[in-house]
């Protein structure tokens, strides 16, 4: 049972798919994953970089810098879920820009941006479409 718990886990990570929206406080981002810090709750200098421009496709995880549980919500619909102190999110594919804030402490709010890239042939993904998105 935790093996297989353990392979589903690990498929996931390397690609995209649902049900790691399901599987928060993770100890480490993928490898090409843009990272936004967590600092705390300052306004809109609570996460860094912000506001952040990122590629179309590319995996966001957060990362929680700070001693409190966060709660990451894009207004669009992801969510991130509660991030525990020192643990990163889910990665998140980012398909759609935005503003995000904590669902816990609303006051924390930060802005996404997604610019388009010409996709190299090789670096299509199976899988990364809609039904990345939301998950709840
Ligand atoms: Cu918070």
């Amino acid at each position: 049972m935790i093996y297989a718990a353990g392979l589903v886990l690990a498929t996931c990570w390397v690609g995209a798919c649902t049900s790691t929206l399901t599987a928060p406080d993770r100890l480490s981002a993928p490898p090409d994953a843009v990272v936004i810090e967590i600092l705390g709750m300052n306004g809109d200098k609570s996460f860094s970089p912000n506001p952040v421009t990122v590629s179309a496709g590319r995996a966001v995880v957060w990362h929680n810098a700070n001693f409190e549980t966060h709660h990451i919500v894009l207004d669009g619909g992801l969510d991130a879920d509660e991030i525990r102190p020192g643990r990163f999110s889910p990665p998140m594919m980012a398909t759609a820009g935005g503003a995000y804030h904590c669902s816990i402490h609303p006051s924390m709010v930060g802005t996404l941006s997604i610019v388009e890239q010409t996709p190299a042939p090789y670096n299509k993904r199976a899988g990364v479409d809609s039904s990345t998105r939301g998950g709840r």
